[in-house]
């Protein structure tokens, strides 16, 4: 599964692009600042301290709030083409609603933007990475499929008050994270843990909300701003443990259907709506639970049809890759859940390890996660929206610099030896930040920042000296200067 194999290809193709992204929630602070109203993550992590690793928040966070224009010069010192934000929707509309405008939270982010295009660094702007107004949390949040509405009338918001310095939009950040973790579990704020139920109600208004989201663009804006809008999908990608144990390798893909599946089949595939797969699974299991309807409520003709086809691009945020094991019921999975919907039982015992537990370094199932996707969804373009690896906050970051060049060199193999239409990379992250639920614990950036330090200063790594070059580039670096030395023993 995991060979380092020596890179056949450098170069990356012409018009190929690179960016790093952050998220509001985790850089930002100023978190009641201004007429900011309260999000989830707020909400969370004041009420339930307990669930942050290190008791940190996203209060001050890196302070981003104040600091942008350090972070943009840190971009600008990059090189990057692009930058991945996103819009604090609580900064905005504090109580959710457009009846509310916050007017410092459209200064904050026109400065920001205007930043940025003084640098010549393109926005692509996502409107929700899981930072949602507690008031509409109140309401049920994506479990209420009212919730359509508002995030349209979010969404109108923010193409209307900024969609003249905007041409690349991502709807939501990781809807399986958003569904799964934060209202089928509690490893995200909201944490609503309604196992089985929640995830799947959250689903269904979630991909509806995302479909009018696209429509309103292409009808009333793309004329005028003539911009794209895309969703990014998280995947772990899933692999037989032994590939020759056929049970093995069909467990596997029914593990890829409900994890990538589950947002991608609806919106990419020919046909539409969710996976064969979790349809006859959870049908069947709700039955044996004693329930008259399926768990997983499906889209009728008309919601079908409204939501295949509305991304210009697919998004895809990859990290990592787990193994399925064999069949039956994983032993961490509650009753009902979806782990238990996918019947395999899964293991994280591959690859290297990293500062995440789930985050297992296996640059080969990059490129089957790619490949699938082409063959899967008819080779869609596609951009790779986040890829990251995490320490403890290390300067001299060695293995997260052979993190980024093993993705990397997977990329390129794909592209040229089988015509995946990867056409832009996005680094996870930035800067050192608020990594939700692991608080600062565990450390992604390409700049360290030291959080003891009031002053928050940003220091780069040497990772940010390794993407550097690489934009200069446009290729991946030939003689290994960002190899760790060898030890010597004595
Ligand atoms: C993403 N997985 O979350 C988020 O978009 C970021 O906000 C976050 O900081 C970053 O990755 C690092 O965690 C993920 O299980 C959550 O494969 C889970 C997975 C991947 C990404």
């Amino acid at each position: 599964l995991c060979h380092t194999a020596l890179a056949e290809y450098t170069k990356f193709p012409e018009g190929f692009t690179f960016g790093v992204a952050t998220a509001a929630h985790q850089i930002e602070g100023g978190w009641n600042e201004n007429g900011k109203g309260e999000n989830v993550w707020d909400h969370l992590s004041h009420n339930r301290p307990e669930l942050i690793a290190d008791g940190s928040s996203g209060d001050v966070a890196t302070d981003s709030y104040h600091r942008y224009r350090e972070d943009v010069e840190e971009l600008a010192y990059l090189g990057v083409d692009f930058y991945r934000m996103s819009f604090s929707w609580a900064r905005l509309l504090p109580n959710g609603r457009i009846d509310n405008v916050n007017a410092d939270g459209v200064r904050y982010y026109n400065e920001l933007l205007d930043a940025l295009a003084a640098h010549n660094i393109e926005p692509l702007v996502t409107l929700f990475h899981w930072d949602l107004p507690q008031a509409l949390q109140d309401l049920g949040g994506w479990a209420n499929p009212h919730m359509i509405d508002y995030f349209r009338d979010y969404a109108d918001f923010c193409y209307k008050t900024f969609g003249g310095k905007i041409k690349s939009w991502i709807t939501f950040n990781e809807p399986y994270e958003i569904c799964e973790d934060a209202y089928g579990d509690i490893l995200k704020a909201p944490a609503v843990n309604s196992h089985g139920v929640g995830n799947y109600l959250c689903s269904d208004t979630l991909l509806k909300a995302h479909a009018e989201a696209y429509h309103l663009y292409n009808e009333t804006y793309k004329p005028v701003q003539d911009g794209k809008v895309m969703i990014s999908i998280n995947s772990i990608w899933y692999e037989p443990k032994d590939p020759s144990n056929a049970e093995q390798v069909v467990l596997a893909e029914t593990a890829n259907q409900f994890k990538f599946g589950w947002f991608a089949h609806p919106i990419f595939s020919q046909q539409g709506g969710y996976p064969a797969v979790m349809i006859e699974n959870v049908a069947r299991n709700s039955a044996a639970e004693g329930l008259k309807r399926s768990r997983l409520t499906q889209f009728d003709e008309y919601w079908t049809a409204r939501i295949k086809g509305t991304s210009d691009f697919l998004g895809i945020n990859h990290y990592t890759t787990h193994l399925v094991t064999g069949a039956g019921v994983d032993p961490g999975a509650k009753s009902p859940s979806w782990l238990k919907d996918v019947g395999a039982v899964v293991s994280t015992d591959v690859g290297t390890d990293s500062a995440s537990a789930w985050l297992r370094v296996v640059p080969s199932g990059f490129a089957n996660l790619l490949r699938w996707c082409k063959r899967s969804y008819s080779d869609p373009p596609i951009y790779i929206t986040e890829n990251g690896y995490s320490d403890r906050g290390e300067l001299m970051d060695y293995k997260r610099i052979s993190y980024f060049n093993d993705y990397l060199s997977e990329i390129l193999n794909v592209i040229n030896d089988d015509g995946v239409r990867v056409l832009g990379y996005t680094a996870w992250t930035l800067m050192d930040n608020f990594e939700w639920r692991a608080g600062f614990s565990e450390r992604f950036g390409l700049y360290h920042v030291n959080i003891t330090d009031p002053a928050l200063p940003r220091t780069a790594k040497l990772s940010a000296d390794y993407f550097k070059q690489l934009i200069a580039n446009r290729e991946l670096p030939k003689e290994n200067k960002y190899k760790e030395p060898a030890i010597t023993k004595v």
